[in-house]
């Protein structure tokens, strides 16, 4: 028959999952095998991320997928968030917890970089955004705080490749994930050895990187055992969640789609073939990261629903509990417009009293503060809109071209209140799904690469016949434009 199964490890910052992914007359279903918690883990004055508790969870899952499949899955892949890392000694083994991209110490390297090259040199080199959790900035603050664990390291190992690596003893770079790090230059896909040396890091721990869709190795013979599969092979797809996550948009062909992966960040951007690094993509702080199948993923890093999810948390601590489907429905229940944030505030990228934050800016801006979580809810959602409209205004003059439908996918799908909220201001059609892109995109990579699906565009057109999308047509335009053009930055 011309049945096949696949399996997706997709490993988000809030939550992961292992799904069965079945592709059968050109359409493709989604099964959950197992779902777990994530998340940053306290450790003393850091925040790290509990590798060994993940990896036990990605291979309960795995053992569940291959009992459902009688162990007739064609591979496996894995994916995951972008510029964090694992260090291995020269035994193969990882020598501590990864810290998480939030963790403190990342703050001040952008400044400490700039001083050894330019930020327009550093831009001009890889064609990415600065944050300051790039993995560049990353390695620099491991330089100059702990260079003794440095001297031990013998590979650095990117998050989604190093559960690969520790199921199949291959260390690679995939492109997509190694394409965040800002080391990678954009115009020719590798390490940038220039700039390496420059920062004098060390290009022999970086794997070598691979395309997405390679097929990196093969389970090992005691995981194999352990997980009652047999040595199943092991794909790099995009690695990098996003890439998957863009991979799998249900575009239509000749359609001019801009797309928003929608989770803990709101990643807005289009697909191009080229990177586009100039002056002012440079100063508009717009990143090109690699898609894949030789896309380029031009795009912008929104602060997301982690503004939400990092009130819900603040809340919670202090004894109030609410789900997301509830603080959406208290947005949905309150006057919008009362107040307007720009998401894109240094200080909300850090863990920590989400609303107080928010009432800060707020409060500078001259508008009401407010303890409400409703409101604060309201503010969050209002916001998002409007960094939207405005990432997409400016992808639009930077490229000369005109989108006419925004394609949101992911787990941001289910904030409808958000979806409604981003037709309205952008004065477009927004196309909502699949919640599983990220899931269907590595699946759909891991097809290509066994022959079962020819194209990106095949892929894309399954993903369409194979879930529901959700259309939003814009309302109240006319409020939404004033609201916008009247945002005080
Ligand atoms: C989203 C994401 C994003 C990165 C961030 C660290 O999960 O991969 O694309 O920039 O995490």
């Amino acid at each position: 028959s011309n049945q096949k199964s696949y399996i997706a490890v997709d490993l988000g910052a809030e939550s992961g999952r292992v799904m069965l992914g079945t592709i059968s007359d050109k359409k493709l279903t989604l099964e959950e095998m197992h779902r777990f918690e994530t998340g940053a883990t306290p450790r003393g004055d850091s925040i790290r991320w509990d590798v060994e508790r993940i990896f036990g969870e990605i291979k309960t899952g795995i053992a569940a997928a291959a009992k459902k499949t009688g162990d007739s899955a064609v591979s496996i892949a894995f994916d995951s968030w972008g510029v964090d890392f694992g260090l291995i000694g020269k035994d193969g083994k990882l020598l501590e917890e990864p810290f998480h991209y939030r963790d403190e110490r990342n703050l001040g390297m952008i400044d400490e970089a700039s001083k050894i090259l330019s930020k327009r040199e550093i831009y001009e080199n890889t064609g990415i955004q600065f944050l300051q959790f790039n993995t560049l900035f990353q390695l620099l603050s491991l330089k100059k705080s702990r260079p003794e664990i440095l001297e031990m390291t013998d590979k650095i190992i990117m998050m989604a490749d190093l559960f690969a690596y520790m199921l199949c003893g291959r260390a690679f770079s995939e492109y997509t994930l190694a394409s965040t790090g800002q080391m990678v230059d954009m115009r020719t896909g590798q390490w940038n050895s220039k700039l390496l040396k420059t920062f004098d890091i060390d290009k022999d721990m970086l794997p070598e990187i691979v395309k997405p869709g390679t097929v990196v190795g093969k389970i090992s013979p005691e995981a194999a055992k352990e997980l009652g599969c047999t040595e199943l092979a092991v794909v790099a797809c995009g690695s990098h969640d996003t890439a998957c996550a863009v991979a799998a948009v249900p575009a239509e062909k000749d359609s001019q789609w801009a797309y928003l992966s929608s989770g803990t960040w709101s990643l807005l951007g289009l697909e191009v073939d080229e990177p586009i690094i100039n002056d002012e993509t440079f100063s508009e702080q717009f990143t090109n990261e690699g898609g894949v199948y030789g896309t380029i993923r031009l795009l912008k890093n929104i602060m997301g629903l982690w503004l939400i999810q990092e009130s819900r948390r603040y809340w919670l601590e202090n004894g109030k509990e609410y789900s997301y489907p509830e603080l959406e429905d208290m947005a949905e229940k309150t006057e919008p417009f009362q107040g307007v944030v720009d998401t894109q505030y240094h200080e909300f990228m850090m863990p920590g009293d989400m609303p107080a934050k928010i009432n800060r800016c707020l409060e500078k801006l001259g508008y009401e503060c407010t303890d409400e979580p409703a409101k604060i809810s309201r503010v969050i959602v209002d916001s998002l809109a409007v960094a939207y409209r405005k990432c997409l205004e400016r992808l639009e003059a930077l490229t000369g071209k005109k989108t006419n439908v925004l394609h949101i996918v992911g787990g941001g799908t289910k904030h409808l209140l958000l979806c409604q909220c981003a037709a309205n201001i952008l004065g477009r059609k927004v196309a909502a799904g699949p919640v599983e892109a990220t899931a269907s995109g590595n699946v759909l990579v891991q097809a290509i690469a066994s022959g079962q699906v020819e194209s990106l565009e095949e892929a894309r057109e399954m993903v369409a016949n194979s879930f529901e999308v959700k259309i939003y047509e814009p309302k109240d335009t006319d409020k939404w434009d004033a609201f916008y053009k009247s945002v005080p930055f």
